[in-house]
């Protein structure tokens, strides 16, 4: 159902490792062009540590694995006003013939169809705050549940609950292992006033969850909670006001649903200057390295 590149499906048939990515991050997380820039550094991150980089995102109808430069391009410049597809979405994207970017949601469930078990992304969505009210928890969560596929990721970003986050996580049966730390990352923080369930040290522990995982059939997928190196980090205590007037200016303009997390990102990086989008494309690269690691690990 899923069409991979020749690339991709000669590693797969070899089981060599590779590192799914997501499409939403390109159209919808960042502008252009340093939205492009990312997408392929991230690409070359990926290589350069042993693995091949699956971009997925659904061109035409069409579930794709692995997408050409021009491709990467066309979502990196269309930005915004390309869909952007949860699980829910991908009937009527497929059906319609249309073309959306993929959320972390729908790129484990694609990853996860092709048989790839590492995945690299910024941030996961999470229970917004107000949860407990306005029922916005994110599809990623409950994707967790469903697709066996090991996420890293920077933590959930500070816009949402990150107690309700995790207490979500641990209710869906979902490991959340933070890598080489105690706390829980916030993104642009390296830690949050939350602990982790477990930690690992070494990419080979976590494939040694992965396998462990799988082998129970116990369904769903891991989260690898990775701090954003302390260089690009932003500290919790300058973030945490900028953050407080872009989820203001969200409710005053009645921003809700899946506009949500793009309104905050980009309001974010216009408050700080560019700052939290140098801190984003900083921790995407770093998470990419580790996926690579982590696929190396999975494969052997
Ligand atoms: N967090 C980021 N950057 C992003 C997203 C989250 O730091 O680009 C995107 C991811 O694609 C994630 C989605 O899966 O937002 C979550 O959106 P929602 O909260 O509407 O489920
Ligand atoms: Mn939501």
């Amino acid at each position: 159902m899923i069409i991979l590149t020749e690339e991709l499906k000669s590693a797969l048939a070899q089981n060599k490792p590779i590192v799914a990515l997501e499409s939403t991050i390109i159209a919808h997380g960042m502008p252009f062009p340093q939205n492009l820039e990312m997408a392929q550094e991230v690409e070359q991150i990926i290589r350069g540590n042993g693995a091949i980089p699956a971009t997925i995102a659904v061109i035409d109808g069409e579930l794709r694995a692995g997408l050409s430069t021009a491709e990467l391009e066309h979502f990196a410049k269309t930005g915004i006003s390309i869909i952007k597809v949860s699980t829910r979405d991908l009937p009527f994207v497929v059906a319609r013939k249309i073309t959306g970017a993929t959320t972390v949601a729908s790129t484990m469930r694609l990853a996860a169809m092709a048989g790839i078990h590492t995945f690299a992304t910024g941030g996961i969505g999470g229970a917004h705050r107000g949860a407990e009210k306005n029922f916005d928890i994110s599809a990623d969560l409950i994707e967790f549940s469903q697709s066996n596929v090991a996420v890293v990721t920077a933590g959930a970003k500070a816009i949402l609950d990150l107690a309700l986050t995790l207490e979500t996580l641990e209710t869906f049966g979902v490991p959340v292992v933070g890598y080489g730390t105690d706390d829980f990352p916030a993104f642009y923080s390296r830690s949050s006033s939350h602990k982790v369930p477990m930690r690992c040290d070494t990419p080979n522990e976590i494939a040694a969850m992965m396998k462990a995982k799988w082998a129970m059939d116990l369904k769903g997928g891991i989260v690898v909670a990775n701090p954003i190196p302390s260089e690009a980090e932003i500290p919790a205590t300058e973030i945490a006001p900028r953050i407080e007037a872009a989820i203001t200016e969200a409710k005053a303009q009645n921003i809700i649903g899946k506009n949500v997390t793009p309104f905050l990102l980009k309001r974010l990086a216009e408050i700080t200057q560019g700052r939290s989008l140098a801190a984003n494309i900083a921790l995407v690269k770093n998470n990419a390295k580790l996926a690579a690691e982590i696929a190396v690990a999975y494969s052997q």
